[in-house]
């Protein structure tokens, strides 16, 4: 089978669009691949955090993928800092990666303005350190969201130049992945702003909806979310990104198509769609948060989850951490 890797943050709650975008594909797609999905927690600290709530919230994540379906029987769960190859692998990719690679990143530069003259290296090497996750696991494919294409092929730039250099035609030192990137839910958009993507650290809670957000918030969010004048509703018009963005959630999350749901819709006022948009929201959403709930009750068993994965996990990256060295030209440690 064919290898997977992808994770999330534990930068706050998961919301639609990590949802959307990411697990729900891991999920559907687990049964067909090996899977391993890891809580990026070294990732985290590339913006302010806070300490108080780093090691909750990693758990919070963990949980999440369970309650999103995520079947140990496919799939390994684990946590980024609890392997350190992560971060040596990164610094044998820091020596080969020119810094201009990682000042093109869009994210870096998105996020470089908000932080003004408080941007951390980390942030710039944000990138890398994804490489590294990657890369340690032979990974074929990486399903993600569309705001992560460009890292990937970042990614895919460190192999060639790593290959080029210390490997050969015939003996590869590091397998090229490839982004698994679905079109529905690829790019989930603000409720507050159906031009920007939907997104953690939008300063607005009512930007986005969270998975664990209550009836009554997601109720709240979708009333107060932004719409136009224009009377009835329709896919693809450019001069309503809102419109489309809040169709495209009702198809995802009500599980109907594209063109029911146009049908359904085109004679509504965005009174009634809001209500139809919510009911289908809180529905979607039950049956993730009655699992989370059920998971967080037995500690035991998510630490167990998450060490067995760090077993597995572990075992496989310093064997690429190995041969990277290997390939490098280090002395092998006595
Ligand atoms: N709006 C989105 N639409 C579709 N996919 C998305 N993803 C994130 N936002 C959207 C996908 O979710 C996965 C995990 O993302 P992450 O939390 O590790 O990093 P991120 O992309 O930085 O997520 P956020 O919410 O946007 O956080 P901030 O605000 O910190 O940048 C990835 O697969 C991503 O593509």
């Amino acid at each position: 089978k064919k290898r997977v890797l992808s994770g999330v943050q534990p930068t706050g709650n998961l919301h639609l669009g990590n949802y959307l975008g990411a697990i729900r594909n891991w999920v559907e797609a687990q049964s067909q691949y090996e899977n391993f999905f890891c809580v990026v927690d070294l990732h985290a600290i590339t913006v302010p955090h806070n300490p108080a709530t780093l090691a909750t919230d990693t758990y919070t994540i963990a949980a999440l993928y369970l309650a999103c379906g995520v079947d140990l029987n496919d799939s390994t769960i684990f946590v980024q800092s609890h392997i350190p190859a992560h971060c040596e692998l990164t610094w044998l990719f820091n020596c080969v990666t020119p810094i201009n690679w990682l000042e093109r990143m869009i994210q870096f530069k998105e996020k470089a303005v908000k932080q003004g003259e408080n941007v951390s290296t980390g942030l710039l090497d944000y990138p890398v350190l994804m490489a590294a996750d990657i890369l340690l696991y032979d990974a074929d494919l990486v399903p993600v969201g569309e705001d992560q294409k460009q890292h990937i092929e970042l990614t895919r730039d460190i192999v060639i130049r790593i290959n080029d250099q210390y490997g050969s035609k015939k003996k590869p030192v590091l397998k090229l992945p490839e982004p698994l990137i679905r079109k529905e839910g690829a790019r989930v958009m603000s409720l507050t702003d159906g031009t920007k993507k939907m997104s953690k650290s939008d300063p607005s809670e009512m930007s986005r909806i969270n998975l664990l957000d209550s009836p009554e918030e997601i109720q709240k969010k979708i009333k107060r979310c932004k719409t136009d004048p224009i009377k009835g509703l329709e896919f693809d018009n450019p001069e309503r990104p809102e419109c489309h963005n809040l169709l495209t959630l009702y198809t995802l999350l009500s599980g109907k198509t594209q063109e029911a749901v146009a049908a359904e819709c085109q004679d509504m006022g965005w009174g009634q769609f809001k209500t139809v948009l919510s009911e289908a929201t809180i529905e979607a959403l039950k049956p993730i948060q009655q699992n989370y709930q059920a998971v967080m009750e037995d500690k035991g068993y998510l630490e167990s989850v998450l060490r067995q994965g760090r077993e597995k996990a572990e075992a496989i990256a310093l064997s690429t951490l190995s041969r990277v060295k290997a390939a490098m030209g280090y002395s092998t440690p006595l």
